[in-house]
């Protein structure tokens, strides 16, 4: 990339702004992006993404989603009189061709958004007031979401989190056992395998139609909420998985990252605690947007959800180290398999919390 095709990537988005400053951005494991900072102060900057199609198979339909959910809020918010929706929302940009993306000679898809000023992500949550608005955040983006046809979206990768399919994969990958590692993994296949049984229950219940199939975010990690210099909440961001799903797909992944006191790969395994106050917290807020509409099945497997997002998460960081690191992007070559190792730990840790966190649940009801 060089500072003429950042420029003609703003041309093809029928920009007219001057590139001031261009850098990578984001510390995202699956799409490529750019921070462009253009000249004059009061013109907009802007994010571009290029948008990774061996995982997103249909990039065209993942870009209808987007705008699906992006003009439902924006419509919503405008209509409560909020003064900056663009600010609350995201904003991706219509190319030229009137296509919501361009594509480059080589086919990748790249798109363009705007760069919410003033704003920023955290990596890791470091008080209970954070963790109470990611709660609220996440539940307001499914309420605001709750009356939006979702056969009107596609599945932007299919079976995401269908535990029966993941786990089809994860077999696969044992039985192909493509990078030969699958001798010296046998006591981590075996704890996933353990836990299946239960880890296979909550797709049966979407599959009977017990659990409803709602409209939800499905990658709820705390680096897609953006913040204010404040500390307010801004907007929901990284909408690629935005899909037909379960709230307990959202719920779960928020506490599988927000309520680890270490990241999803540290290697010191006793580092990995959890942290009840920001459970609460979290739960807190989070049932504050969302008790009106969730059902009896979604609250009470809140806390199992915590323990199969972390299973699910586990079984896919060790179904890409048995296939040789083809999905996930690795900074070391163990990657995978310490990634895989500490969500087991951490698996163990929610395990050993359940009946706190239950409790908690019940007290937030
Ligand atoms: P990925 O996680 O796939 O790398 P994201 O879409 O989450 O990609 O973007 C990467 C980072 O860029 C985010 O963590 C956030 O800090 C920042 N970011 C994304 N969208 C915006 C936006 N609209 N305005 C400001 N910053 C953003
Ligand atoms: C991927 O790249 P990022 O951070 O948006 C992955 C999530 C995983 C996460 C683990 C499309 O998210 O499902 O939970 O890595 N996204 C996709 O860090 O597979
Ligand atoms: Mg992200």
């Amino acid at each position: 990339m060089n500072d003429l095709q950042i420029q003609q990537f703003l041309t093809s988005f029928a920009r007219q702004e001057q590139v001031a400053e261009w850098k990578p951005f984001g510390h995202g494991h699956i799409n490529d992006t750019f921070l462009i900072r253009t000249l004059g102060a009061e013109n907009p900057d802007y994010i571009l993404q290029r948008k990774n199609h061996y995982v997103f198979k249909d990039v065209p339909g993942m870009l209808n989603n987007i705008l699906l959910v992006t003009d439902h809020i924006r419509k919503k918010l405008v209509a409560a009189g909020e003064v900056e929706p663009d600010r609350k929302v995201m904003n991706y940009c219509t190319a030229a061709n009137g296509k919501s993306y361009v594509q480059d000679e080589a086919g990748n898809f790249w798109t363009l958004f705007l760069f919410i000023r003033d704003s920023h992500g955290i990596e890791e949550v470091t008080s209970a007031d954070q963790a109470v608005s990611a709660g609220k955040a996440f539940g307001r983006f499914q309420e605001q979401l709750a009356d939006l046809d979702s056969t009107q979206l596609i599945e932007t990768i299919p079976n995401f989190h269908n535990g029966i399919f993941r786990h089809r994969q994860f077999s696969e990958a044992i039985t192909l056992d493509s990078a030969g590692r699958c001798g010296k993994m046998q006591a981590e296949i075996a704890q996933l395998q353990g836990r299946a049984a239960e880890m296979l229950k909550l797709q049966n219940w979407l599959n009977t139609g017990e659990l409803p199939l709602r409209i939800t975010h499905n990658d709820t990690k705390i680096n897609n909420i953006l913040y204010d210099h404040q500390g307010e909440i801004l907007c929901i961001i990284d909408l690629d998985t935005v899909m037909p799903g379960s709230t307990l797909f959202d719920f779960g992944d928020a506490i599988r990252t927000l309520c680890n006191s270490a990241p999803e790969d540290e290697a010191d395994l006793d580092k990995i605690a959890f942290q009840l106050d920001y459970f609460e917290a979290y739960t807190r807020g989070y049932l504050s947007e969302s008790r009106s509409f969730l059902t009896p099945i979604e609250t009470g497997n809140l806390v199992y959800s915590c323990r199969y997002m972390v299973w699910e998460q586990a079984m896919r960081f060790l179904t890409d180290y048995l296939n040789g690191d083809t999905y996930y992007k690795i900074s070391y070559p163990e990657h995978n398999h310490v990634r895989t190792l500490s969500q087991l730990c951490y698996l163990e840790v929610l395990e050993e919390n359940a009946g706190v966190m239950e409790k908690c649940i019940a007290d937030n009801l």
